[in-house]
């Protein structure tokens, strides 16, 4: 593993649905770093998906980090039910409540570590002033709401993002969403990317895939 080698975040929402905590163990022996989780309302995002009750009952199948990427609106009254739940880190985005500040400050006074989300269309601007508190900034390279879409190749933005978590002095997460192969994998880590989501690329072709599928996504294949 080169020491450029990005942290791995399987979105279960390609696994099969029939059998997530079967899934899960499958991916954390193959190798993930974190499960990414995409929790969708039918509103801000236009899927619907997966609640709190379902995370709970996939917890004791890894000990890995869930990293929980909430597209619902409005959040502020389900972030408890999810650290409830079992997630370690609770990601947000700007557009979902009318205080990010705020929001962010609940995730950190529940014990959990932060993460903010940006649409494709949404400015970095958006996170300036609550660098100091975040855990993980999530760029988004499609438009949430379907796994299996095309990634927008957004590398002077993640650029950007790395400049700025730099400029912190913290270790804040740089993860990319949406579209990651390991072409657009190689192009987000050279931008900057630390930590890459991927739901079609982990799970094409079946468990027997897993491992090998997880190892391309790091360059390693
Ligand atoms: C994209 C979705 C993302 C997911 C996704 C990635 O609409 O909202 O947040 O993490 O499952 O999937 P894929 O197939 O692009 O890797
Ligand atoms: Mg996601």
């Amino acid at each position: 593993m080169s020491a450029h080698s990005p942290l791995i975040a399987p979105s279960i929402l390609s696994a099969d649905f029939s059998k997530l905590g079967e899934e899960i163990r499958f991916i954390d022996k193959a190798g993930a770093d974190y499960i990414h989780i995409d929790v969708m309302d039918g509103h801000f995002v236009p899927n619907l998906t997966i609640g709190p009750a379902v995370i709970k009952a996939l917890r004791p199948h890894s000990s890995k980090i869930f990293d929980v990427h909430l597209m619902i609106s409005p959040v502020d009254s389900f972030l408890k039910d999810f650290a409830d739940a079992g997630a370690d880190i609770i990601t947000v985005h700007p557009e979902a409540g009318p205080h990010l500040h705020r929001t962010i400050q609940t995730i950190k006074s529940l014990g959990k570590k932060a993460g903010v989300s940006l649409n494709p269309g949404t400015p970095l601007s958006s996170v300036v002033h609550v660098m100091d508190m975040i855990d993980l900034l999530l760029i988004m390279t499609v438009n949430p709401g379907f796994g299996g879409q095309s990634f927008i190749p957004l590398t002077d933005k993640i650029a950007e993002a790395r400049t700025m978590i730099s400029a912190t002095g913290r270790p804040i997460d740089l993860e990319i969403d949406g579209g990651i192969t390991p072409i657009t994998a190689k192009q987000a880590v050279l931008a900057g990317a630390n930590v890459l989501v991927a739901g079609t690329s982990v799970f094409k072709g079946g468990a027997e895939h897993y491992t090998d599928n997880i190892r391309a996504l790091r360059g390693e294949a």
